[in-house]
């Protein structure tokens, strides 16, 4: 440090307690008055630094503890700092500095510390910045104070280096405005590759926040501790991916190191279409056991398959024919002569029926088995072989068919008569077939046949041999024919055609079918009876689609696949449609942030986006999704609106609208007092509409609390977290947890917490604390007691009293909330027509009981004598007269000695509230409250 104008700072060693040297700069004219001593440091260059941080460490003397100094004697000093681009020298204008700020002890010491030798340090800490310039002094202005400056750290903080997600990110200086953050794009590590751009934000006091996008490694390398490493000989891995690197398939190998792939052992290969993971494979062995059957018309063909498949399933056989004559040389192939069934070629089953064959011939066929590896091997192939003598029949002897006539179903055909033949010709046989089927045969004695019952608009092949006493002759060349169409084989999409062609009245009718019909099969595709059934039991209610009004919620957790009610209810948005902004909270499953979302076509709008933290489990991911799911089901101003959901990349997100003022319960923590009751209840208003809208889609919600309703810039409520119903219902432990565990028991109905009955009722119940909360700006229900004494408690029959300032009629409202008999309880829609009721008539929310006689939906105790006979405490009506308490007004106003008296003596006859408060807590609620603890029980 460079000393200042007045050198009054002296540089000083001293010993510490533990006898260490410690040097100082201290100064200690607390007698005289005016002093202004300065201590200026040395240049500082502030690096890579917007912001920096000054820790001071130092000692400052207790002025009562020095005789005679009052009004000389300071208990502070001041710190400043200068920026400049170079070192000044020694020059030095106070002028110049700016004030930091005054920094004033926590604890100052006497003269006994002295005499002790007790060092009381102090440690502060300020903030200096944004600083512009290339650097900065410090300067310590002392104003007549008894002060040791022991130590001045000057640092700023920063992102530090670090790897994530296989991308490395730098070290990053933060913003010097706290709440925005730096936007960090990551490099990924040796033989990795990114998949989403890595990224991470850089937060004000130097933590990584939100790493979105990741990198990972290429073919040939796995991840083993955030870095990138070769497959060993043995192994490989054929993808990038975060996956590991694999044993080489059988019959296959990898020498080096990094492979992609394994190598075919000799006589092994791999198709084109196998993947990198399946074993090398062969061809395979010939069939086995050959046989044949041959009848008049046909020959059949039958083998076994070969012994060794060569490892594959796709096995096919091959026929091929050839003819020979009397020397086994001579042989044609024949297989264009034959007709095989179902084909000569790629047969899968291990048979062919062999047909159009000529009598006295020798056929020889040869079966070879291949399988997707065959062509690879260049071994010659092995094949079955079978020789076969059809000794019948001779040359055709009938000449071309022709047709005389023909309908969709029928046709004539005739041949010549065979001039001549040795032997009598006994019938003709006519053998026809669907082109593409099965085919038949028909006698005929005459050179003519009508072949009827044949398929419109088909194609037919016809062809005849004759019949004589030596056997069948071969058949006479191939007749083909399509017979002609007809009206009563048109599809069905022709009649979708048509109706654009019928009259107005009936296009409507038309239409209305083929909406069905689609709707029929939406319904079957997602519906599945399973899901829509428990919406029609609970709610006798039918699926009518498409019109909003009655939609019934699907339970995501019906479908096998969650992934598929993702699809089914939310859009897939493009993460570069994004800009995440800043980080605004934490959620269940990561950071919840702010930020645009552009949609082409449509103005840029503002999202909170709810992000799912790396290293997920599926079962996260499935539970951070399924709010989705259920959210974009939804389609209400009270409830939060889905933008969409991001799966396809990193991070997975959910994308909703942005509510300005963030959840109810802290905005109204934050603005106690600040609204008016017809602004509060505008705001449980929208709750309730919200509610209703869920109740009337079969949801129930199971965790309404104003910690789960956000708040917009208009003030509008929006009902949110559609996440818990599933945890409640898995997790038997949940309903009893007495630490706050999942269960929210302060929210919750009696009969949702002892037996797990939840309902549209269990969720009034909540909605009555939510109405506590709201007009109670944010305390908590039933404060600082246990959950096992709230359970005790409202078991016994306490209810939460009327926050202060609560209209009546509210207070009932909640009460009417709180019945123990579920079905007493209002629904929703009772609920928003009784608040609208109250927010046209203002007059009903004043803070006091009603008048009588005013036409209200919830009971109004008119006297003191009807209210005490309507709690069951007919006999106190004298006690309560005495005392003077003759309006309902009065007993609100109940003095707090009367009302601990009331209370200890229904204690003491065991009337109410046995257990469950203690009096502390009780007393402080007395008198305000007390009305209500008596008119609830
Ligand atoms: O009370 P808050 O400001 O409001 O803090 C929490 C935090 O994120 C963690 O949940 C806020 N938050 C959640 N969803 C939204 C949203 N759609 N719009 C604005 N803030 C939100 C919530």
């Amino acid at each position: 440090a460079a000393r200042g104008e007045s050198d009054a700072w002296d540089a000083i060693t001293e010993m510490d307690e533990h006898n260490r040297p410690i040097h100082t700069f201290q100064v200690c004219n607390v007698m005289e008055p005016n002093q202004n001593n300065w201590l200026r440091s040395n240049w500082i260059s502030r690096q890579a630094a917007q912001k920096v941080y000054v820790e001071l460490r130092f000692t400052l003397r207790d002025c009562n503890s020095i005789p005679w100094v009052s009004g000389t004697c300071k208990e502070t000093f001041n710190l400043f700092y200068h920026e400049t681009d170079e070192a000044h020298g020694v020059k030095f204008r106070p002028a110049q500095y700016t004030k930091i700020d005054t920094i004033a002890a926590d604890e100052s010491f006497t003269q006994m510390d002295l005499g002790d030798r007790i060092l009381k340090l102090n440690t502060e800490v300020r903030e200096v910045g944004p600083i512009n310039r290339k650097g900065f002094y410090l300067a310590f202005q002392d104003i007549g104070a008894c002060i040791a400056l022991v130590s001045v750290r000057v640092y700023y903080k920063k992102c530090p280096f670090t790897l994530r997600n296989l991308a490395s990110f730098p070290d990053t200086v933060p913003r010097v405005d706290s709440s925005s953050l730096v936007e960090v794009r990551g490099a990924c590590v040796d033989h990795a590759e990114e998949r989403d751009t890595p990224k991470l934000f850089c937060g004000a006091d130097g933590d990584w926040l939100v790493p979105l996008g990741r990198c990972v490694c290429s073919v040939g390398y796995e991840e083993i501790d955030g870095s990138c490493v070769a497959c060993r000989p043995g192994f490989y891995k054929a993808y990038a991916g975060n996956i590991k690197c694999s044993k080489c398939p059988p019959h296959s190998f990898s020498y080096g190191d990094a492979s992609a792939i394994c190598r075919c052992e000799k006589g092994f290969f791999r198709a084109e279409k196998d993947p990198p993971t399946m074993a090398c494979t062969r061809p395979p062995s010939p069939p086995r056991n050959l046989i044949f059957n041959l009848n008049d018309t046909c020959l059949l063909l039958e083998w076994s398959p070969p012994s060794d498949t060569g490892g594959r399933r796709d096995l096919t056989y091959n026929v091929q024919c050839k003819r020979c004559g009397p020397e086994p040389d001579h042989c044609q192939l024949c297989e264009d002569e034959l007709r095989f069934l179902p084909g000569p070629l790629g047969l899968t089953n291990a048979t062919v029926t062999v047909m159009d064959f000529s009598a006295h011939a020798n056929y020889t066929f040869e079966i070879e088995s291949l399988n997707g590896v065959s062509d690879m091997s260049s071994f010659p192939r092995q094949v079955a072989i079978i020789t076969v003598s059809t000794d019948q029949g001779g040359p055709s002897l009938v000449g071309t068919l022709k047709k005389d006539w023909a309908s969709p179903n029928s046709i004539a055909l005739s041949w010549q008569q065979p001039e001549q033949t040795t032997l009598p010709i006994i019938d003709y046989e006519v053998k026809y077939y669907e082109k593409v089927l099965k085919y038949s045969v028909y006698d005929s004695k005459a050179p003519s046949v009508i072949v009827s019952g044949l398929k419109p608009a088909t194609w037919y092949v016809f062809s005849v041999r004759t019949r004589t006493a030596a056997g069948y002759s071969s058949y006479s060349p191939k007749y083909e024919y399509e017979t002609t169409g007809d009206c009563k084989y048109l599809r069905p999409s022709t009649v979708l055609i048509c109706c654009t062609a019928v009259r107005p009245k009936n296009r409507v009718f038309c239409m209305t079918l083929i909406i069905c019909h689609s709707w029929y099969f939406k319904a079957k595709m997602t519906s599945e009876d399973k899901r829509r059934a428990n919406y029609q039991n609970g709610h006798g209610k039918s699926i009518k689609l498409p019109l909003s009004f009655s939609f019934t919620y699907v339970d995501p957790d019906t479908y096998e696949d969650p992934t598929q009610a993702v699809h089914e209810f939310t859009k897939e948005i493009d993460p570069s449609r994004i800009r995440i902004e800043r980080v605004i909270g934490a959620g269940e499953f990561g950071e919840v942030c702010s930020g645009r979302l552009r949609t082409p076509g449509k103005k840029e709008i503002a999202v909170a986006i709810k992000t799912l933290k790396g290293g997920y489990v599926e079962r996260q991911r499935r539970d951070f999704l399924r709010e989705a799911s259920i959210m974009g089901q939804f389609d209400h101003p009270n409830i939060i609106r889905l933008e969409g959901v991001v799966t396809k990349s990193r991070p997975v997100m959910i994308v909703v609208e942005y509510m300005e003022n963030g959840s109810l319960d802290s905005f109204l923590r934050q603005h106690d007092g600040h609204f008016t009751v017809i602004q509060l209840v505008g705001m449980l208003r929208g709750i309730a509409s919200g509610m209703k809208y869920l109740s009337d889609m079969g949801y129930v919600h199971r965790d309404l609390a104003a910690r789960n309703i956000l708040v917009n810039s208009n003030l509008v409520c929006k009902v949110s977290d559609f996440g818990l119903s599933r945890v409640l219902e898995d997790d038997p432990e949940a309903a009893y947890t007495t630490t706050g565990g999942k269960i929210p028991i302060r929210w919750t109905a009696p009969e949702a917490i002892s037996y797990r009955k939840f309902s549209s009722a269990s969720d009034a119940w909540s909605y009555g604390i939510v109405m506590w909360e709201v007009m109670s700006y944010g305390e908590r229900p039933y404060w600082e007691m246990s959950n096992q004494d709230v359970i005790l408690s409202i078991e016994e029959g306490y209810r939460l009293p009327a926050p202060m300032g609560c209209p009546v009629a509210l207070h009932q409202l909640m009460l009417h909330c709180w019945q123990k008999e579920r079905n007493h309880r209002p629904k929703f829609t009772d609920i928003v027509s009784f608040l609208d009721k109250l927010i046209r008539n203002p007059s009903s929310l004043l803070p006091l009981p009603e008048s009588p006689g005013e036409e209200m939906d919830y009971p109004m105790f008119i006297s003191v004598g009807d209210w005490l006979d309507s709690i069951k405490m007919s006999q106190y009506k004298s006690n309560f007269m005495a005392a003077g308490y003759n309006t309902l007004d009065s007993v609100a106003r109940m003095s707090i000695d009367h009302a601990v008296c009331l209370y200890n003596h229904l204690i003491k006859n065991g009337l109410f509230l046995k257990r469950s408060l203690n009096l502390n807590w009780y007393c402080n609620m007395v008198p305000r409250y007390f009305t209500t603890l008596l008119l609830t029980h």
